[in-house]
């Protein structure tokens, strides 16, 4: 079950992104269980850390206002599904509704590392998300950086192989880390999103040349 929780002001206008318009972009928190995907969203939205969370799936409507504009985060904090088989598993629906996926892992925890290893992996092969699709993957619990597994430079890897933005922090720590992570992957869909424009654009033109040309030739 996904529960709907809103916070902030609550916007139903449909997603623009041209000069002060608002903007809406739908995340994905993804990754292994107890890595601090409720952590993360629940610091971003409160600014505050506040230890434990249970594992109820819910997505957050978050309203910001960012260099003038008006942002509506929708933010889906996922759970983990339970079935080992089923790890990295991403479903259609979410892959659907999403416009950018923070992927997190514990910077402590080898297998969580893992995890999100196959989830990249299942969202570059997607249709969908195939090209420019934003992703950010997140190794968290940076202070118990006396315990870490995983060092910096394999998640950087990971991340540079498969074209993601890559931050380390600590949700438990400070705010400042976890707000830039979802700014970097709004930065990253509003770019993503432009280029499709383009993309679409081009092939209009090309759409109406060959219009125009291929019927002269008919002539
Ligand atoms: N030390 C430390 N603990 C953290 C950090 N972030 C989360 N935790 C702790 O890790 C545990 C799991 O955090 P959650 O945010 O519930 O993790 P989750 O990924 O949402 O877990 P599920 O929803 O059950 O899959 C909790 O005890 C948190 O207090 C962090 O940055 N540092
Ligand atoms: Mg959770």
């Amino acid at each position: 079950m996904v529960v709907h929780v809103n916070s902030g002001a609550h916007h139903t206008g449909k997603t623009m992104d041209s000069n002060q318009q608002k903007v809406e972009a739908n995340i994905l928190l993804l990754g292994a269980e107890k890595v601090g995907k409720s952590a993360l969203t629940v610091r971003f939205i409160t600014r505050r850390f506040i230890g434990e969370y249970g594992n109820i799936e819910s997505i957050y409507c978050h309203s910001d206002r960012i260099d003038g504009r008006e942002v509506c985060f929708n933010i889906w904090d996922s759970s983990h599904p339970q079935n080992a088989l089923a790890a990295g598993e991403i479903t259609e629906k979410q892959l659907q509704w999403a416009d950018g996926f923070i992927l997190v892992y514990s910077i402590c925890d080898r297998s969580s590392f893992s995890v999100v290893h196959q989830q990249v992996q299942h969202i570059r092969r997607c249709k969908k998300t195939s090209g420019a699709f934003p992703v950010v993957i997140v190794g968290n619990k940076r202070d118990l950086h006396h315990r870490r597994t995983v060092s910096s430079e394999e998640g950087r890897l990971l991340a540079l192989s498969a074209d993601c933005g890559f931050f380390e922090i600590s949700a438990a720590e400070a705010h400042h880390g976890v707000i830039i992570v979802f700014h970097e992957l709004l930065e990253l869909i509003r770019e993503a999103r432009a280029l499709r424009k383009g993309t679409a654009g081009i092939k209009n033109i090309v759409r109406s040349m060959s219009a125009v040309f291929g019927r002269r030739r008919a002539e």
